[in-house]
């Protein structure tokens, strides 16, 4: 029998199964699938099957003839049952026919009621009444939630209502479904108390770059195949962004590229590193906790001292002069020439050594090899990926600035073997009417909620109970608010709607909170909510995305919705249409025509109707005929049948984004600054761990899928810590144990997890998991636009219990593995 799958033989796929286009809905790489579906009680053969392969020889050890168990399911299409089989594409540019540990698990967590996976999907809406959720149409719920909405908000004060909403594409997300939302809150609606999914206010995560003139998926993936170094910061991607490690940057390594990485824990992206390229050529910066920009400002320096710093580029394609943008509220640093941010970055080698704790000499290393030309003089290609250690770290907007110097210095944006890109989350898929008025800095709503701000919470796909910062505090105030409302509600239950109605208002007034929760799950936000809206994932309706080299492609629908559930974008539309006829039934008739023009029949209607219209050259059938390649964004064009892309940005040195005509690159005048979000030195100083976190590679985000696997709930029935031998040794800890982190905002829980490698004090907690949020005790503090600092995080630990049975089964080796 197939582990765990309670089945025991996997059907061959037969000739003339249906083929669906499919990119995997998961990570920012985007890696493209197919998923084959046909009926029932049918199956091909070892000698007639779908690849016209004869299955009954043994197959070589790289074929395409074969899939996982994980790859199988039986779901429902056009409402009969289907076998499904989703498989890797070998001949996808992204992936080369890899899987990874959670894109080759995409078929086993499709809900199913033949083989009862993901049965914790919701199917219909429900609506909180007698003291529970109850099941109800999409005209009621929709017609409850306009209600309530529409009287706490009007035409000229939408700030009542506050939204979170995701701003991504892949799982959730997409190009129809941000547009959906973006219309409905940023065109029929101004509303400015909204914050995104991941991030406690509505804003860019990488401010500065996008300032300096840098759009932050500048390269392509093959960039990486070709470079002379890989400089990786604040990132993991063996276990983050797998096949772009593995399909891209591992050939680089066995193309003779190095590799450099900050980061101040050793993570199995190092020791693969070092498997592939050897450890001679892999140089790992375990950097003092937060300290990048002293890093970047001492790399920055010694390249220009050392004259390496490339003077063509910088001449043609950066400002010059001093300062082109003060530093002010808007802009945590100043921004300006090469020479002015040379000036404000200074800082020596023994400088930089201090406050990184690196040594010189590896300082000096790490510049060599990622700026000293080489010795018939031609220069050094380097690619640099960051993400969440910098992006979730200290001082965001220096310390994405200060990287982005170097890049910028040594010529490596817009060139063959280079970049200086994000290396992503989710897949992008932004199409929404402009933001400007939310304004800069924007609005900090967690903190707005606990104050008692906001009557009525609308929130799509996202679960902050599991996932935001301060979370302690912010479930604290939230039950609280949510809970009176829901108390009102169950001491009117019979009354009519107009009677509930007025309930509802008189709780929000009293400082409740009326909760709306669109999501494919009944989350842990939404056991707060008064109403819940059932969403579709990816497959379930055709979805189109964008990866993390600017890819597009159209992943296509191959199964049915579960039950009434519908895509975002359309329960956008519902929502529009529902609150255009209670303003038009209040006669508030000026205000109920801005609800017009959302007569979308199919998510295809909503990307016509946004995205198409930006983008007049991309279309469904197009996208379709592209296939699991797609193309790369900005779509310049079509012709002989097919779209035109761009394969890398800025090749012809003119930088867009910083609010200036010249096209010209900004550097960023950032000096270290220690410590710069609120709360952070204080907490460090009393407390003993550092609680860093992020994530594995098993997990998906706040395992909303994951909570409904076996595979993985097996493998980690609560969240791991990782911690040192010796200091569990100290706190007289076994692996397994339970163990309770609490520090002066919160506390969490977590199972004990030895990691040899981990330094003394430091250890590493996976986020988001349902059963022990690290988030509970993440502090307050945000950077001047507000970006959270997530990864700082100090607390001490208590063993809470031995192991349980469940984590006592659990193996605790080690994850340096063989490759
Ligand atoms: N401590 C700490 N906290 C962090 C981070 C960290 O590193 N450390 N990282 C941050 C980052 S980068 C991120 S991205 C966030 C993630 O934080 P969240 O966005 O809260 O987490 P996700 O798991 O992405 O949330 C997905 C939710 O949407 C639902 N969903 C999935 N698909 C769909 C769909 O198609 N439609 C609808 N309507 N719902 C859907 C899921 O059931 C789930 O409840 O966490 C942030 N928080
Ligand atoms: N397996 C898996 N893959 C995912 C996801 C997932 O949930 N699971 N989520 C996706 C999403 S939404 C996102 S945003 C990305 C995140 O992708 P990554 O950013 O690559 O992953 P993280 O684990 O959040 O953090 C990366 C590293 O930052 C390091 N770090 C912590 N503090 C510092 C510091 O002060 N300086 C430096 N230089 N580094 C520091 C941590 O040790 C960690 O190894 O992953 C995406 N891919
Ligand atoms: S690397 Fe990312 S996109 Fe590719 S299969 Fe894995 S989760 Fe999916
Ligand atoms: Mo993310």
């Amino acid at each position: 029998m197939a582990y765990k799958r309670n089945i025991d033989r996997l059907p061959i796929i037969p000739a003339g199964a249906k083929e669906h286009n499919v990119t995997c809905h998961y990570c920012i790489v985007g890696c493209g699938y197919t998923a084959y579906t046909w009926p029932l009680k049918t199956q091909g053969t070892t000698d007639r099957n779908w690849i016209g392969e004869d299955l009954s020889k043994q197959q070589a050890t790289d074929t395409e003839a074969w899939y996982a168990p994980s790859m199988y399911n039986v779901v429902k299409q056009d409402g009969k049952d289907v076998h499904l089989v989703i498989k890797p594409d070998v001949n996808c540019d992204v992936n080369s026919g890899l899987g990874s540990i959670r894109g080759a698990r995409m078929a086993e967590n499709r809900r199913s009621d033949v083989t009862g996976t993901q049965r914790q999907r919701l199917t219909e809406p429900l609506v909180w009444r007698y003291g529970t959720w109850q099941p109800t149409s999409w005209d009621d719920a929709l017609d409850l939630v306009a209600r309530v909405t529409a009287k706490v908000i009007d035409k000229d004060n939408e700030n009542d209502l506050y939204v979170s909403m995701f701003d991504h594409g892949g799982s959730a997300g997409g190009y129809e479904n941000t547009w959906g939302t973006g219309k409905l809150y940023f065109e029929s609606m101004k509303v400015k108390h909204c914050r995104i999914h991941n991030r406690p206010a509505y804003m860019s995560e990488v401010h500065s770059s996008r300032d300096m003139g840098v759009d932050e998926l500048n390269y392509n993936y093959a960039d990486y195949e070709v470079t002379d170094t890989i400089f990786l910061v604040g990132t993991n991607p063996m276990e983050c962004q797998t096949n772009l490690f593995l399909n891209h940057m591992v050939k680089g390594m066995q193309n003779g590229a190095r590799v450099v990485i900050s980061d101040p824990r050793r993570t199995v992206t190092v020791d693969s590193c070092e498997q592939v390229a050897g450890a001679e050529n892999v140089l790992h910066l375990p950097i003092t906790t937060g300290s990048d920009v002293a890093l970047h400002n001492t790399l920055f320096t010694y390249i220009a001292d050392q004259g390496w710093a490339d003077a063509d580029f910088i001449a043609a394609s950066t400002f010059q002069g001093d300062v082109a943008v003060a530093a002010d509220s808007a802009y945590p640093a100043a921004l300006g020439s090469y020479e002015a941010a040379r000036a404000a970055c200074k800082m020596s080698l023994a400088e930089g050594a201090a406050a990184t704790g690196l040594t010189e000499a590896q300082i000096i290393q790490a510049a060599e090899w990622i700026a000293k030309p080489k010795d018939d003089g031609s220069r050094r290609k380097c690619v640099t990926g960051y993400e969440k250690g910098i992006i979730w770290g200290n001082d965001n907007y220096r310390a994405i600035g200060s990287l982005l110097n170097i890049g910028l210095a040594t010529g490596n944006v817009g060139r063959e073997g280079g970049g200086v890109c994000r290396l992503g989350g989710h897949q992008e898929g932004y199409y929404r009417p402009s933001d400007a008025h939310v304004g800069r800095p924007a609005p900090y709503i967690d903190q707005m909620i606990i104050a008692g701000g906001g009557k009525v919470h609308h929130i799509w796909a996202n679960d902050h109970f599991k996932t935001t910062l301060n979370a302690s505090e912010f479930k604290r105030v939230y039950n609280r608010r949510s809970n009176m409302v829901k108390e009102a509600m169950d001491a009117r239950a019979g009354a009519t709607r107009e009677e509930m109605i007025d309930a509802i208002v008189g709780a929000i007034n009293a400082g409740g909170l009326f909760v709306v929760d669109v999501d494919i799950i009944h989350s842990q936000i939404g056991q707060a909510a008064h109403v819940i809206l059932p969403a579709v994932e990816s497959g379930e309706m055709n979805l189109t995305s964008m990866n993390g080299e600017r890819r597009l492609r159209l992943t296509e629908k191959y199964m049915d919705a579960p039950g009434s559930a519908k895509p975002d974008c359309m329960i956008a539309a519902g929502l529009a249409q529902a609150l255009e006829r209670v303003l038009r039934e209040e006669g508030r008739t000026e205000y109920a025509d801005q609800f017009k023009g959302y007569d979308w029949a199919t998510e295809e209607d909503a990307f016509m109707d946004g995205y198409n219209k930006g983008n007049p050259e991309v279309t469904y059938d197009r996208l379709r005929a592209m296939g699991n390649n797609g193309v790369l964004e900005p779509v310049t064009g079509f012709a002989d049948g097919k779209l035109t892309g761009t394969n890398r940005l800025y090749e012809d040195g003119v930088f867009t984004r910083h609010g200036r005509e010249d096209g010209k690159a900004l550097f960023c005048m950032g000096e270290w600054r220690g410590w710069q979000a609120a709360g952070k030195a204080q907490q460090q100083a009393s407390h003993r761990f550092l609680i860093n976190n992020g994530r594995a590679n098993m997990n998906w985000q706040n395992w909303f899928l994951d909570q409904g696997n076996e595979f993985v709930m097996d493998r980690f029935p609560v969240p791991f810590i990782q911690i040192n031998p010796d200091d569990m040794a100290e706190l007289g800890l076994k692996a397994g144990d339970m163990v309770e982190v609490h520090n002066d905002v919160g506390a969490t829980q977590a199972l004990v997890y030895p990691e040899p490698s981990a330094r003394p004090n430091e250890t590493f907690m996976i986020f988001g998991a349902p059963n022990g949020a690290q988030g509970n005790i993440v502090n307050a503090g945000v950077n001047e636009l507000i970006l959270p600092n997530y990864k700082h995080t100090w607390a001490n630990i208590r063993k809470i219990s031995d192991a349980t049975p469940a984590s006592a089964a659990v193996s605790y080796k080690s994850w340096e593995v063989e490759l």
